[in-house]
């Protein structure tokens, strides 16, 4: 049963598709108040009771113990004592004592005190009183997923090319690089669908552009690749370079299309062209411009995008700077004594993602100028919605590949997401891991991290366990940030090992794809957290290293180095697999914990007794996968 509670007079974020008539927040059954024009309310935990949801955010699958936001955020550096991520996925889900699922339907900063100031409290400030909050009941915590997946819609299903794998870096500056990006794998054999194109391809990081040095006839290009079985996907950011006579800024002027400050002149900050505007996302109108540009590649043969930098990341304003100048020059001369030294660091220091900037912003929202703060978390799935809408309605659905960094629920019906900025750290597998029954509750299926970790160097090993959780994870991409050591597989010591193990993807595609689609239909989880399906089995409930994978299958990577294995908990007897390339080796395991050995090239897989799940035979690219000599395992 969903119940639909409203106060006030709410900005439509389209989150839901569920039309329900709503009931006065006065009869919200949790103590709540409004207090300084915000809306707080409150909840007791029993000590077993498990909070889940949150979809992308820090910390566990079980998200007590800690605080977090829901504040759309560029920040880097995914630590455990961060609050917000890159989205905003308001939906929490108690299972315990009482079993039920809440969606707060609210576009500005939400805190989220799930047991941070006291253990058995949760206590969630919602920033500002004019909300939507949903309330389900009844059932499974599985059951509550789906009858909340059901109101906000169904989820996105991309080709099925991208269950291929996928090669980045930031960047692959020109042709010829991303033409050895290809060989390297082919010489290796390691099978590839895709090769992405960081901010580099453009013509000084201009949207809708194209890098003519670096790609000479970027449209045979593309066409040339097509005709090797390589997708080619270029980025998208969401900053327009403010330059006279680009035609995407031009244009978005002239039509009053981008944000605006205060005064009614067009908002500016630095992204990685220089000063940019900032397409004002929240109006369909301007929707629908934007995603009419990615026209401009999809003629050239492009069939996939990422969205970057949709937060909106913002790396200075001109006034931030301005004031960051005016202080440091009143400073000359001045004794430097502790206090001021550290109030100036911080001021530059500040400059980036500024709340200063982000209150200097305002949309305009049928009519009426909006300040962004009130609207933040839906500037990137605007930015999102404009390309995925603009491709459904241009190509039908499930025909582009697209995923975003900034999302919203909502986003979720005509997009993907992957989880940002993560670094080359062993803990960040199962943050990966984590995240994905999370981002699952929340309608996003389509999604993954960056494999091998984006930020510093990462090591062979740390890249081919990372792999082997990859290999199940819809979105399978590696890539890494500029100036980091190269993590292509063809570019290590025993490139066969980084094969064996790609090559049990392509194996497992169809069962990945059918697995997918059915999750997607049915408003169902891919991954599950075991307690979902072990709800009376303490250790299940416990569990924050394995995941359940569609009705079949359970996952345990290996994710600590140097270890020839991993301690893994059975909840029945299931038969243990182990692929590596073409080799299946299989082993019956009881009920219980078990110490499983896994090799660098080996993937691990335990499938429940008498299920059974098809591979089909290796290929280089999945449009040559059959089904022909395909195996139950
Ligand atoms: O400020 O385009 O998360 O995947 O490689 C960094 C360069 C901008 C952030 C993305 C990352 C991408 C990078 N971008």
């Amino acid at each position: 049963m969903i119940t639909k509670f409203t106060h006030g007079d709410p900005i439509c974020t389209e989150a839901t598709v569920l039309r329900l008539e709503p009931r006065a927040m006065a009869d919200f059954p949790f103590e709540h108040r409004f207090e300084d024009g915000r809306f707080c309310f409150s909840f007791l935990m029993e000590p077993d009771d498990i909070l889940y949801g949150l979809g992308e955010a820090p910390r566990g699958i079980n998200k007590r113990g800690w605080i977090y936001q829901s504040y759309c955020s560029d920040d880097p550096f995914h630590t455990e004592t961060k609050e917000a991520l890159y989205a905003a996925h308001n939906f929490i889900l108690l299972s315990g004592s009482r079993t039920f699922g809440l969606f707060i339907d609210f576009p500005a900063r939400i805190r989220w005190d799930l047991g941070y100031t006291r253990q058995d409290t949760a206590e969630i400030t919602v920033e500002g009183a004019d909300l939507d909050i949903y309330l389900i009941e009844g059932g499974s915590p599985r059951d509550i997923v789906r009858e909340f997946r059901a109101a906000i819609g169904q989820s996105y299903i991309p080709p099925f090319w991208a269950f291929g794998f996928q090669q980045s870096r930031w960047s692959y500056h020109n042709a010829e690089a991303a033409d050895s990006v290809v060989a390297g794998h082919d010489a290796a054999g390691i099978p590839l669908d895709c090769v992405y194109l960081d901010i580099d391809y453009m013509d000084s990081y201009k949207d809708f552009t194209i890098n003519e040095t670096a790609f000479p006839d970027f449209a045979s290009y593309v066409r040339e690749k097509k005709e090797q079985g390589i997708h080619l996907i270029p980025i998208i950011d969401a900053g327009v370079k403010k330059e006279n006579g680009y035609f995407l800024y031009e244009e978005g002027k002239a039509k009053g299309f981008f944000c605006k400050k205060a005064d009614g002149s067009v908002f500016e900050a630095g992204v990685w062209p220089g000063v940019c505007a900032f397409p004002d996302f929240l109006d369909p109108e301007v929707r629908r411009w934007f995603g009419e540009k990615y026209k401009r590649l999809t003629d050239m043969g492009i069939d996939g995008f990422w969205n970057d930098m949709n937060e909106p990341a913002l790396f200075y304003s001109v006034e931030g700077v301005e004031n960051a100048l005016d202080k440091a020059a009143a400073l000359r001369g001045e004794n430097l004594d502790l206090g001021r030294f550290f109030n100036l660091k911080d001021t530059f220091m500040g400059l980036s993602n500024s709340q200063d900037d982000y209150a200097r912003i305002f949309h305009n929202i049928n009519g009426k100028q909006v300040n962004h703060q009130r609207v933040h978390n839906l500037y990137g799935a605007g930015m999102t919605r404009a390309a995925g809408e603009y491709f459904e309605r241009t190509f039908g659905r499930g025909k582009i590949l697209m995923f975003s960094r900034a999302s919203y629920i909502g986003a979720h019906r005509c997009s993907g997401i992957w989880f940002g900025d993560n670094h080359s750290w062993w803990s960040h597998i199962l943050l990966d891991l984590k995240m994905l029954p999370s981002a699952n509750m929340c309608g996003f299926l389509y999604c993954g991290a960056d494999l091998g970790g984006f930020n510093e160097n990462a090591t062979r090993d740390l890249v081919l366990r990372f792999l082997a959780l990859g290999v199940f994870t819809p979105l399978m991409r590696n890539h890494s940030a500029l100036g980091t050591r190269d993590q292509e597989g063809y570019r290590f010591e025993r490139p066969e090992d980084f094969r064996d193990v790609i090559q049990v993807r392509y194996r497992l595609i169809p069962y990945l794809y059918d697995t997918f689609v059915k999750a997607s239909e049915n408003n169902d989880m891919m991954f599950r957290p075991l307690s979902f399906d072990y709800p009376d089995d303490q250790i299940a409930r416990e569990c924050e290293t394995q995941l359940m994978l569609g009705e079949e299958c359970m996952i345990a990577p290996v994710y600590e180095q140097n270890a020839s294995g991993r301690t893994v908990y059975l909840p029945e007897d299931m038969t243990f697999v182990k692929l590596s390339g073409e080799r299946v080796e299989k082993q019956e395991l009881s009920k219980g914990l078990h110490y499983v050995k896994v090799a660098l090239n080996e993937v691990p897989l335990f499938i429940k007794k008498d299920r059974h799940i098809p591979l089909c035979k290796p290929a280089m690219r999945t449009k040559d996968l059959s089904p022909e000599g395909s195996i139950y395992i």
